[in-house]
């Protein structure tokens, strides 16, 4: 009996909500080309060579965000944890490699982690060799595609709930978007649930855009392998060697702007349509707001969380906030 028990919680388990409609993506692409400010999700950045492209970008100096984060946890995390109490169910949303939950084990001592993403596939090995190092936690991992509505499966659990979405993701929302999700994490979190949520700070525009444009090109090439994914999934013709990488603070709207623009005059073509682009046209493909603390504080609270913690690095860089 004890040895099945055991067991029991040192396998993790999975569960997949989310499924891929290829007709619907290809709907949703098509129609974003046919706009007169033809865009692209960012989320179809993210096939396997982009998730290794954005993995490549958290290591380059340029882009700050990932490191500062990192720092702000690792001074922070026993004050962050005696706030948040320790023995939640840890929800990581977007969890991805599960590094960033899997530094805060030891200060937030979770009994249960969930890691969400939109591919179970992608957790399973993570999941599987974390669980090994991490035997007195239960694992979960669910499939699911949160960004459009956030609803958890009951194979969460029951436990309290401390809802954790770093690297400030929640910047490529818009602020509605942002402000549906923060309002759609405290009700999935349930009463007594908290987020702890890492969010970029408004900085100068230099630092901002270097961050977005490195010149190695790695965040160029990023953005680029949108057009295969266009290619792949929609059956366009789009050659990468026709656009380039744009990245542009726009200070009224508080956010860096990624396109693609074309080098020359072109026509797009896929089976069903087409789309002309003047040359200099571009392709709105990512958001990424950044917030002051103050602001970011106010939308937490318009979002129904009553107390918030905030800390930041000593440059103002970055900021994670616990709210409950
Ligand atoms: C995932 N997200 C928070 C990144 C950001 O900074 O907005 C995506 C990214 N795009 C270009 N570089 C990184």
């Amino acid at each position: 009996m004890l040895v099945a028990h055991t067991a029991a919680m040192t396998v993790p388990r999975f569960v997949q909500i989310h499924r891929e409609d290829s007709a619907a993506l290809r709907h949703e692409l098509a129609q974003g080309l046919l706009v007169e400010r033809a865009m692209v999700s960012p989320k179809f950045l993210y096939d396997a060579l982009g998730s290794r492209l954005f993995e490549a970008i958290t290591e380059l100096p340029e882009y700050y965000p990932t490191r500062t984060e990192r720092a702000i946890f690792d001074a922070h995390a026993a004050e962050m944890a005696a706030i948040a109490g320790r023995g939640r169910t840890l929800i990581d949303l977007g969890a991805g490699s599960c590094e960033k939950a899997a530094r805060l084990f030891g200060a937030l001592q979770p009994l249960r982690y969930v890691a969400v993403d939109i591919s179970v596939e992608y957790l399973r090995q993570t999941l599987a060799s974390l669980q090994r190092q991490h035997p007195q936690i239960e694992m979960v991992g669910v499939g699911a595609d949160f960004s459009a509505s956030l609803t958890l499966p009951p194979e969460v659990g029951r436990g309290e709930r401390l809802l954790f979405y770093p690297g400030s993701s929640i910047g490529n929302f818009t602020p509605d978007e942002a402000l549906r999700f923060l309002r759609q994490a405290r009700a999935a979190g349930g009463a007594g649930s908290a987020l702890l949520i890492g969010v970029d700070l408004v900085k100068d525009v230099e630092t901002l855009e270097r961050a977005y444009d490195d010149p190695l090109r790695v965040t160029a090439a990023f953005n680029l392998n949108l057009l295969r994914r266009l290619n792949a999934l929609l059956g366009c013709d789009a050659r990468v060697e026709d656009f380039e990488h744009v990245a542009l603070f726009d200070v009224e709207r508080s956010r860096i702007e990624m396109h693609l623009q074309a080098r020359r005059a072109l026509t797009l073509s896929w089976p069903g349509g087409q789309r002309r682009f003047a040359a200099g046209e571009r392709i709105h493909t990512e958001n990424s707001y950044k917030y002051t603390v103050e602001g970011f504080e106010r939308l937490l609270r318009e979002a129904g969380y009553a107390r918030t913690r905030c800390w930041t690095d000593p440059q103002r860089w970055f900021a994670v906030f616990l709210a409950s």
